[in-house]
């Protein structure tokens, strides 16, 4: 789809051939760019209703409006579905869109068509949103005009204005590049793969087969060598790994000197690890990666090891919120897949009560048996999922059962001792309970900050 292909007249929109499928942060913000390029679109929404609807009306007049189930019918009177990345290729109306020749594609694929600068792509099961705010202020403190987005919250075509930027860093989903084709990054990464939106796909496998998708036409391959599944994804030409054993002449790792564990590329000592502001091993990893892909797009290393110093990480992951008669309390709400749960476990060097629970997504929880074993004294188990989660950890730690968040808290303060970290990690998304992630760790702060007063 060429899209000068569609400048449109006003008298003209009956002939619109882009469908935009979905109506939240992505199909606003491809509504936004078509109608400011005097482009024809319909658009289509199973939930809009309301003043979202009045608003959309008196927003897009010239635009047809579909509401209501999605129609297959409809959908074939378009060339182009712009598809939102939450609804499946394989939602019926969709599927068949596809099966009857329809183009298929996401905002991300739009953005690849239009976009001059190079971008740099971040995908992975964990460590996409640190890993992408971390060059964020990398390339800032090289006062490059660098814009962030994509699945990190700003729409990808919001970044596009009149004025190019010098670079454009892309958090992406497995949902957007499942439909996503002919995006060419300077330098991509898939940080890592474990278990995450399994039901959205088939198995591991076709979920993976979405992530390697941003490899393909990567001027600079960046890869995880400590990850086998991440790694095998990646060709062999033009490509820089990181990890954390001492790395090879050019690739990114740890060395020691005197004792002392440093971020290395090669031989050449970068930053001693203990000056790092982020906690975890997993977090180490983060910054040898973004260290790699800032200079696949040429930031000046000394300005990244300079924002790298100064980096606090982001809220809601493995995030520090106080501690109290020596106990510490961390919030890792944003860990809603295992991965995340294992890396924040292993993370940490003194027992752990776990507050962890809601939906699963139909993952495999069992890789959390293992690190339990070793690092969990108790789990605090609630929400949904809380059986599954109970049937993997019973064997290797000590599991309650509570209704809720605050009786998490409020158990595990009861039986914390001094030394203990109690961490909600909780390896599960947070939609039985709370409207998002971050609604979950503001409230866990919230009760965790009570318990201070109550002191
Ligand atoms: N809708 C339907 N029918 C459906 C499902 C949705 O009509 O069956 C409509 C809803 O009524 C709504 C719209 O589609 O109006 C929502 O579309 P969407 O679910 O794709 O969400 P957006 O608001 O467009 O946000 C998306 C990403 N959401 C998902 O992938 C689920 C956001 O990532 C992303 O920040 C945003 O685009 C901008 O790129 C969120 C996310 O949870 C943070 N991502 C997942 C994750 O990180 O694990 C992948
Ligand atoms: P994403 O955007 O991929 O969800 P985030 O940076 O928001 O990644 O982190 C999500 C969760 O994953 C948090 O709980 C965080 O502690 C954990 N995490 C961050 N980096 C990694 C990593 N490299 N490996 C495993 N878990 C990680």
């Amino acid at each position: 789809m060429a899209l000068s292909v569609y400048q449109w007249e006003v008298e003209e929109v009956a002939m619109a051939k882009i469908l935009i499928v979905g109506l939240g942060v992505t199909g606003q913000a491809v509504a936004r760019y078509l109608y400011q390029n005097e482009i024809a679109f319909g658009l289509a929404d199973e939930r809009v209703c309301g003043a979202d609807e009045t608003l959309l009306r008196q927003t897009y007049p010239e635009m047809t409006l579909h509401l209501g189930s999605f129609n297959e019918d409809k959908f074939l009177d378009y060339e182009t579905i712009v598809l939102s990345p939450g609804i499946s290729r394989k939602q019926p109306a969709v599927a068949a869109a596809i099966a009857a020749g329809v183009e298929v594609i996401c905002d991300i694929e739009v953005f690849a068509r239009v976009v001059n600068a190079p971008v740099i792509a971040v995908t992975g099961s964990n460590g996409k949103s640190t890993v992408v705010d971390l060059l964020q202020q990398m390339a800032q403190s090289a006062n490059i005009d660098s814009r962030l987005g994509g699945n990190y919250g700003v729409a990808a075509l919001d970044l596009i204005d009149q004025e190019e930027a010098e670079l454009y860093i892309l958090e992406l989903s497995s949902f957007q590049l499942e439909s996503t084709y002919s995006l060419k990054p300077a330098a991509a990464v898939v940080l890592n793969i474990s278990e995450d939106h399994m039901d959205r796909y088939d198995g591991l496998p076709d979920y993976i087969e979405a992530k390697a998708k941003v490899y393909k036409q990567a001027a600079h391959q960046i890869i995880n060598r400590d990850d086998m599944q991440a790694r095998e994804l990646a060709g062999s030409t033009h490509s820089i790994s990181f990890g954390l054993d001492r790395p090879d002449e050019n690739h990114f790792g740890l060395i020691k000197i005197d004792q002392t564990e440093w971020l290395a590329q090669g031989e050449t000592a970068l930053l001693p690890v203990n000056e790092l502001k982020i906690l975890g091993r997993h977090n180490i990893a983060n910054a040898l990666a973004a260290l790699a892909l800032g200079q696949a797009v040429n930031i000046p290393m000394v300005s990244m090891l300079s924002a790298l110093r100064n980096y606090q990480g982001l809220s809601h992951r493995t995030q520090w919120v106080a501690d109290i008669n020596g106990v510490t309390w961390i919030n890792d709400s944003k860990a809603t897949n295992v991965g995340a749960t294992q890396a924040a476990l292993q993370g940490m060097d003194t027992p752990v009560i776990l507050l962890a629970g809601g939906q699963a997504k139909g993952a495999d929880l069992t890789p959390l048996t293992t690190v339990a074993a070793s690092t969990i004294k108790t789990a605090i188990l609630f929400g949904e999922d809380a059986d599954q989660l109970e049937l993997v950890l019973s064997d290797a730690c000590e599991v309650i059962r509570v209704d809720d968040l605050p009786a998490a808290v409020f158990h595990a303060n009861e039986i914390a001792d001094s030394g203990d970290v109690v961490m909600l990690s909780p390896a599960c998304a947070s939609f039985d309970m709370f409207s998002n992630y971050t609604e979950r760790g503001d409230v866990f702060i919230r009760l965790v900050n009570g318990l201070q007063v109550n002191q």
